[in-house]
């Protein structure tokens, strides 16, 4: 099969030439794609590396059903939703550190899931990724997940089975670890999305959109011409839940973007500042910034004080499309209704996810890598298959894993040549951001979630120090579907599962 790397140009004369053709992910063919033979060679399974056990902690358990929702989504609006225990998000979970997790879960709906627990550092089996650390777990079954929750921060979790779609219709839910010593009275937490409420949701290879972004050089553009409404936890507009506080008081307000578009939200001057980022707290955490930019994937945690008591709201910034439909007012009281818009931010007030540099790092001094894999991500075109997101001119399952050894450093080395944004999330490990565009960070950033925008270079370097078979992926699961998907494969430990097959295993 031959692909191509193409730029704006070609994409446009493609799209003209081809654009009526149908597209089907590499999984709707006859035959089963077939993982790469590293992550099938090792001596010893992925199933018996790292256990754990609870030993003499308390443990906490929980029931997550994955069951169809029919769910109000605010204005009147239904969807057709799959939830985890009846809600958009599904139940909350919270834990304290040191606490052991064990969660049981239940399949009603009618096509296979997983869960994955996004940001948690556990052993490869417990990673709930289909067909490479467990099979999919089959309608009417069960699958029980169990870990330690040492590190205490920001999580969240999600079906991994086909997850363009099964994130989409809502199988998903947030996940804190509790530190044992509070600081904050007031801890909520908010999930960002997007739904296709009042068209069908569009193929991301749809020509206008397509286009646009090519040419203006949006690299949300694809993403955003699929979806219709924005929702903060499962409610758009109205509907959504104000965050009641008294004047003078400070809330930790903990963000996930669980969609696949970047969202900008604008805070009342003066009143916000970045505390966490991918669940590690950042230094500088006394600068206040006025709009917070998270990609999809990625959860910041702010501390925001209400500094007056006229009502005020959060809200997405203006320049967005469906800006309207996320506003979060903050009031004293339930019946309070009066909403107030504080828009018009200064744009150089700006925060993202690697605005500041990590309290804990894990490397002192650029280290000297064992393994060097360079990843340039890119749009490609097969003429069979159509559009494809891919690494290295290739799409998951023919990706080039990166390969490694237990206690390597290992040096990534990211390159967008293409023309979309890229959140690249790597599973069961921490990474260190090093270096972006050639220029070392004087501080730099531990996270699990890299957003990559178009002609952007980063470097980051991680240990491995956690056996298995674990993604490296393009977090706006579309573009996973279509390919964007690596693992970072370690020499000795095999994956026993399959993609496809009797399971349906379908891991991006
Ligand atoms: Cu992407």
């Amino acid at each position: 099969m031959k692909r191509i790397v193409i730029g704006s140009l070609m994409i446009v004369i493609l799209l003209i030439i081809g654009g009526a053709v149908f597209i089907n992910s590499p999984f709707s063919s006859s035959s089963d794609p077939t993982l790469p033979d590293g992550v099938k060679q090792g001596e010893t399974s992925i199933l018996e590396v790292n256990a754990q056990e609870p030993e003499d902690r308390s443990v906490k358990e929980f029931d997550l059903t994955a069951e169809k929702t029919e769910w109000n989504i605010g204005g009147g609006e239904k969807v057709n939703a799959w939830t985890y225990n009846g809600t958009v998000p599904g139940e909350p979970l919270r834990v304290t550190e040191g606490d052991y997790v064990r969660i049981h879960l239940k399949n009603e709906l009618e096509v296979p899931v997983t869960i994955h627990w996004h940001g948690m550092i556990l052993p490869n089996k417990m990673d709930g990724v289909p067909g490479l650390t467990q099979d999919a777990v089959q309608p009417g079954e069960s699958f029980t997940y169990e870990f330690l929750a040492n590190d205490a921060g920001t999580y969240w979790y999600h079906s991994h089975q086909h997850s363009s779609k099964q994130v989409d219709k809502g199988l998903y839910g947030s996940f804190v670890i509790e530190e044992k010593q509070k600081e904050y009275d007031k801890d909520e937490f908010y999930m960002l999305d997007e739904w296709a409420v009042n068209q069908e949701k569009r193929d991301i290879t749809n020509m206008g959109g397509m286009m646009k972004g090519a040419m203006s050089g949006n690299g949300e553009s694809d993403t955003e011409q699929m979806y219709d409404t924005f929702t903060v936890n499962g409610k758009a507009g109205q509907a959504i839940e104000p965050l009641v506080m008294k004047e003078g008081e400070t809330a930790r307000l903990r963000f996930v973007n669980a969609g696949y578009q970047q969202h900008q939200l604008v805070f009342p001057k003066n009143s916000m500042k970045v505390i966490e980022v991918d669940g590690e707290e950042v230094k500088n955490a006394d600068r206040t910034s006025s709009v917070l930019e998270i990609a999809p994937g990625e959860r910041i945690d702010v501390s925001y004080t209400r500094q007056t008591s006229e009502p005020r709201v959060i809200q997405e910034n203006a320049n967005e499309e469906h800006a309207d439909d996320i506003i979060i007012p903050v009031v004293s009281s339930r019946n309070d209704d009066s909403v107030q818009s504080n828009r018009s931010p200064s744009s150089s007030e700006v925060a993202t996810g690697t605005s500041f540099g990590s309290e804990e790092i894990i490397f002192e001094e650029v280290p000297e890598p064992d393994v060097t894999y360079n990843m340039d991500l890119n749009m490609g075109m097969d003429m069979g298959d159509g559009v494809a997101f891919q690494i290295n001119d290739h799409v998951f399952p023919e990706t080039p894993p990166i390969s490694v050894k237990e206690g390597d450093i290992v040096k990534v080395k990211i390159t967008n040549s293409g023309n979309m944004n890229h959140p690249m999330h790597l599973h069961g490990h921490r990474f260190q951001v090093a270096a972006k565009n050639g220029t070392n960070y004087d501080a730099p950033i531990v996270k699990d979630l890299l957003h990559v925008k178009p002609g952007e270079e980063y470097t980051l370097y991680f240990k491995a120090d956690n056996q298995g078979e674990w993604l490296f992926h393009c977090h706006d699961n579309n573009h996973a579907d279509r390919g964007m998907v690596t693992i970072v494969d370690y020499k000795g430990v095999y994956s026993p599962f399959d993609l496809g097959g009797d399971h349906k295993n379908q891991p991006n």
